[in-house]
């Protein structure tokens, strides 16, 4: 399938921003996130970047038969083309269904803690007036509500923060949705409270517990500016970053393809 033509450039008009966003949700309710495929091509923060994603889309071309794409949350907030990259992402998985994974990010806020800065509100209530704004902000909190939190892919995990740092258990690992969201990985053992005041640092024995556990060989996670791609606790932990622009000083963005249990990365 063919996805440059899923790039939308154009945010359009209040009821079609949002008739994307709810049949997004009502495709969500219905989903999974244990997916198997040959292929994956794995999308780390786009804040608005509607620029990048377009030249990502651009890249992939195409996603055959047994291929999947992933993203790994933060859609919106800070950038220029966050209602543009919104329905993207909407328009994406509609027409892809289980062939596109989009992971919740901690910018797709939980009722208990909202990151900052979180203007997509603003941006709606720009665009589409005051009430409408507000309507449109609504529907896409529902939204946040149903994404996804960890992929499972072949012989790895997707999540956009990263790993709990306490109570390894599979059967209640998807409970721990902040610091799935939230969390960063430091090279150290052990776990100390994120800088961020929201979620953990967490060593690379807790990588090594949970990917044991879970039978996974390493994780894929966004959440932190990186020149494109980072690696952590010696492979375990990869961070893709797949944007540039203000408010961040990396000056390239990337994507992943995860192939056979191998990761690689693409510039932008
Ligand atoms: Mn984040």
């Amino acid at each position: 399938m063919k996805i440059t033509d899923l790039i939308v450039e154009d945010a359009g008009n209040y009821s079609d921003f949002v008739t994307y966003i709810i049949r997004m949700r009502h495709m969500l309710k219905k989903g999974k996130s244990n997916v198997h495929a040959k292929k994956y091509y794995i999308i780390g923060d786009v804040h608005g970047d509607i620029k990048t994603l377009s030249k990502i889309y651009g890249k992939i071309g195409e996603i055959g038969k047994n291929e999947i794409i992933a993203f790994l949350g933060d859609y919106g907030d800070r950038g220029e083309y966050q209602i543009e990259t919104w329905k993207t992402v909407a328009m994406t998985k509609l027409v892809m269904g289980e062939m596109a994974v989009t992971l919740r990010g901690n910018h797709e806020a939980l009722p208990n803690a909202i990151p900052y800065p979180h203007d997509i509100r603003y941006r709606l209530v720009e665009k589409f007036g005051e009430t409408y704004g507000d309507k449109a902000y609504n529907e896409l909190f529902l939204t946040f509500q149903e994404l996804p939190v960890i992929m499972f892919g072949d012989k790895f995990m997707a999540v956009h923060g990263g790993f709990p740092v306490r109570d390894f258990r599979i059967d209640t690992i998807g409970d721990n949705m902040v610091e799935l969201l939230w969390n960063d990985p430091f090279e150290s053992q052990g776990y100390e409270p994120s800088p961020r005041g929201v979620g953990y640092l967490f060593g690379k024995d807790i990588s090594e517990k949970w990917l044991s556990l879970t039978g996974s060989h390493f994780l894929i996670r966004g959440h932190e500016p990186c020149e494109g791609f980072m690696v952590n606790h010696d492979g375990l932990v990869y961070t893709v970053f797949s944007r540039t622009g203000k408010p961040y000083f990396n000056t390239k963005a990337a994507f992943a393809i995860i192939e056979n249990g191998n990761v690689n990365f693409e510039f932008i």
